[in-house]
């Protein structure tokens, strides 16, 4: 009954194909054989009897793909498709699908809906040619390809019954002709899946590699393989990252490593001057200052304490913001005579002091450029009172520039204020003029401080 049934079976689907998709169809009715691709002709029965491609094709499918016997012919099924619950059934499925788009050129003619009905049998009949008896009481295919040398073209199908050499990778039969299988559809590839007609490749997004098996990707490793990035690379899934050393920035390339000019973040920086270098940065001070601790502010270098200056014994070095001077010994010019170190004095007794101020008092005294306005920055007193006396401050000379005026902060007391800012380096001579006048003894006279000021460069 199982093999009138496949018979039968056989007869009636060629019916209708031969009559539904006859141009489709290649089939060879040839005369020499009686049966069509699939099937071999029973000669004791004198019946086509459909042959299990899966038994007698030693590699009927390949990999991971499960064979699975068809009326006529066979199918290669992902094993794991098989196993899924969601995945559409391989029995149930019109395969191909007709109503995709499907360019392949060996389109194929609409699959029977419902699977091969497979009868089992009750009991073990004697086998017939082909077969032998199984120890479950079955009948089971020789395989003769296992042991004939009938394989020596292994990609070119041959049906024969004796020997039908593996398909090529993937492929199978469907009323009688070889069909291709989409792979793709199955999810058969991990990422991309590239079908074509009787085989099909799986590849990789960017970042990704394939993996021996020829259909799961792995993560590239790009940090190890290729070095892209400028400084530091951490490898992710799929891609990689790369940051950059500190003073460094990430490019817009996101590879290249650029160094950052902090020096262009703010003026504030530095004090004097910021110099720019790969991965940082520094301040520099003009000469005459050294570094400070800070690293940006700028220390004047005392040249009179550390002895680098150039004054000889006779000299006096004067410090001051940004250099130093030489101050060579008073000398009074006549008629003043020295009065101390730094002082000169015109004798009331000489006649040629008359109308001369009494005494002239040498003072050095340094600024910086630039400092906010007004400022105090020189006091002088009278030292000695007289009764009935009062005092009158004055500058005297060289406030040509008029940067400077004189506030009187007491009766015997005045201050010297810097009214505009003054720019440096310069070194201004001020004759601050104390005038004393004495209405009860109708004296009248002056004592001179000369002050030289000397204006730094730089507001530091
Ligand atoms: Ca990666
Ligand atoms: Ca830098
Ligand atoms: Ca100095």
């Amino acid at each position: 009954t199982f093999l009138k049934e496949k018979s039968r079976r056989f007869r009636l689907s060629t019916r209708m194909l031969v009559a539904l998709v006859l141009t489709l169809l290649q089939v060879q009715w040839g005369s020499s054989q009686p049966c069509s691709n699939g099937f071999y002709l029973d000669r004791r029965s004198g019946q086509c009897i459909d042959i299990d491609e899966c038994r007698v094709m030693r590699d009927a499918c390949r990999g991971d793909m499960r064979c699975v016997n068809q009326n006529g012919g066979y199918m290669c099924i992902p094993r794991e498709t098989l196993s899924r619950p969601n995945s559409p059934p391989y029995s149930g499925l019109p395969y191909p699908d007709s109503a995709a788009p499907f360019s392949n050129p060996f389109a194929p003619p609409p699959a029977p809906a419902q699977p091969p009905n497979y009868p089992t049998s009750g009991r073990a009949p004697s086998c017939l040619l082909g077969y032998t008896l199984g120890e479950d009481g079955q009948c089971v295919d020789i395989d003769e390809c296992e042991t004939s040398n009938e394989h020596s073209n292994p990609q070119k199908p041959v049906n024969t019954l004796n020997c039908i050499s593996s398909c090529i990778t993937s492929c199978f039969f469907i009323w009688n002709q070889l069909q291709d299988i989409d792979e793709c559809r199955y999810g058969y590839c991990q990422q991309l899946c590239a079908n074509v007609p009787g085989s099909y490749s799986c590849s990789c997004n960017p970042g990704f590699i394939l993996n021996p098996d020829s259909r799961t990707c792995q993560d590239i490793d790009e940090c190890d393989r290729e070095h892209p990035c400028g400084h530091n690379c951490f490898n992710t899934y799929g891609s990689f990252l790369c940051s950059c050393d500190p003073g460094f920035e990430l490019a817009a390339d996101g590879t290249t490593c650029n160094d950052l000019n902090e020096c262009g973040f703010s003026e504030f920086l530095c004090q004097h001057s910021c110099k720019n270098t790969p991965g940082s940065f520094y301040c520099e001070c003009p000469p005459g200052y050294l570094i400070y601790e800070d690293n940006r502010s700028c220390e004047d270098i005392n040249e009179c304490d550390t002895g680098n200056n150039t004054c000889t014994t006779a000299q006096v070095c004067f410090n001051f913001q940004g250099g130093y001077k030489c101050l060579d010994p008073i000398k009074c010019e006549e008629p003043y005579i020295e009065l101390g170190e730094n002082q000169c004095m015109c004798s009331a007794d000489n006649p040629a002091c008359r109308d001369k101020p009494f005494t002239i008092l040498y003072k050095h005294m340094d600024i910086t450029a630039g400092r906010s306005v007004p400022a105090d920055i020189f006091q002088m007193q009278a030292t000695s009172r007289y009764p009935g006396a009062f005092y009158i401050f004055q500058i005297k000379s060289g406030n040509d520039g008029r940067e400077f005026y004189m506030r009187q902060t007491s009766n015997v007391s005045a201050t010297l204020v810097l009214a505009r800012p003054i720019k440096g380096p310069k070194e201004l001579v001020l004759d601050l003029e104390m005038v004393t006048v004495n209405n009860v003894i109708n004296f009248r006279g002056s004592s001179i401080i000369r002050l030289t000021i000397f204006v730094s460069e730089y507001s530091y």
